[in-house]
C-alpha cells in the first residue's frame, strides 16, 4: 500500500533535487548501540529508549515535502519512524508543558510548541526515502513535523525535554522564528539572520 501524502502549503519555496546538508556544529558519528533517546523535563515518567526499542515500535510512514527556511524544498520525501506523539505520551506529559526542546549529540537544539510535536504526523524519523539516515542526515534519528521548517528537524537527536516557557535553540538565537510554520512563512523574527552565513557541508541525493 502506498503511504499517505501529507500536503503542506509552502509559499515562497522552490523545489530542488538534492538535499543541501547543513551541519552547523559538525557531524557526530553515532553507533546505534551507544545511542539513546531520553524524554524528560515536565513529565511524570521520564523515558529512555534504545535504538532497538525505537526500531521495534510501530512506525508511521507517509510522504511529505521537506521545506528549508532558506527557500529550497525537496518534494515528497518518505518518512518512517515511531510517532513522536506516542513517544511523548509514554512519558506522561504534564499539563504545564508548552514546548518541547529537541537536543542533539552535536550540541544543536531547537524548540517546538508541544501541539506541533504531538500532531498525528509528527515522527522521530529513522529513515528518509526508504533508507536509514546517512551520518550527515542525523543518523540514527531526527524528528520531523510536516508543518514546520526543516531547522526544527534536529539531526542526531538524543533528547526531548518538555518545558513550560519558550527558550531559544541554536538558530533561534540568530533570529529564526519561535514556531516556524511553513504555511504562514514564519521564517525569522528580525533581521539578525542576514548576518549569519549558513555553511553548506554537502549534498545528498533525494
Ligand atoms: N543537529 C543539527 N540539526 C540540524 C541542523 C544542524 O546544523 N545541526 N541544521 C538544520 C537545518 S537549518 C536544516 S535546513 C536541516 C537540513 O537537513 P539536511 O542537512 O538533512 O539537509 O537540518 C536541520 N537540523
Ligand atoms: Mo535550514
Amino acid at each position: 500500500m502506498e503511504p499517505k501524502t501529507v500536503e503542506i502549503e509552502n509559499p515562497g519555496q522552490r523545489y530542488i533535487r538534492d538535499f543541501i546538508i547543513y551541519s552547523a556544529l559538525g557531524e557526530p558519528v553515532i553507533k546505534p548501540e551507544d545511542w539513546f533517546l531520553t524524554i524528560d523535563g515536565l513529565v511524570d515518567k521520564p523515558q529512555k529508549f534504545s535504538f532497538k526499542e525505537i526500531m521495534e515500535m510501530p512506525h508511521i510512514k507517509y510522504v511529505c515535502d521537506f521545506n528549508c527556511v532558506t527557500a529550497w524544498s525537496i518534494k515528497q520525501v518518505h518518512w518512517d519512524g515511531p510517532s513522536l506523539k506516542e513517544l511523548i505520551e509514554k512519558a506522561g506529559p504534564r499539563k504545564e508543558a508548552k514546548w518541547v526542546m529537541f537536543k542533539c549529540a552535536d550540541g544543536y537544539s531547537t524548540p517546538v510548541p508541544i501541539e506541533y510535536a504531538m500532531t498525528d504526523d509528527a515522527v522521530v524519523a529513522v529513515k528518509m526515502n526508504g533508507e536509514f539516515l546517512r551520518t550527515e542526515q542525523g543518523y540514527p534519528a531526527r524528528p520531523f513535523m510536516p508543518e514546520l521548517y526543516a531547522w526544527k528537524s534536529a539531526k542526531w537527536l538524543t533528547g526531548i525535554e518538555l518545558i513550560e516557557d519558550y527558550q531559544d535553540g541554536y538558530w533561534e538565537t540568530y533570529g529564526y522564528h519561535e514556531r516556524g510554520l511553513v504555511s504562514s512563512g514564519e521564517r525569522y523574527t528580525n533581521g539578525l539572520w542576514k548576518r549569519v552565513k549558513k555553511t553548506v557541508t554537502g549534498k545528498v541525493k533525494a
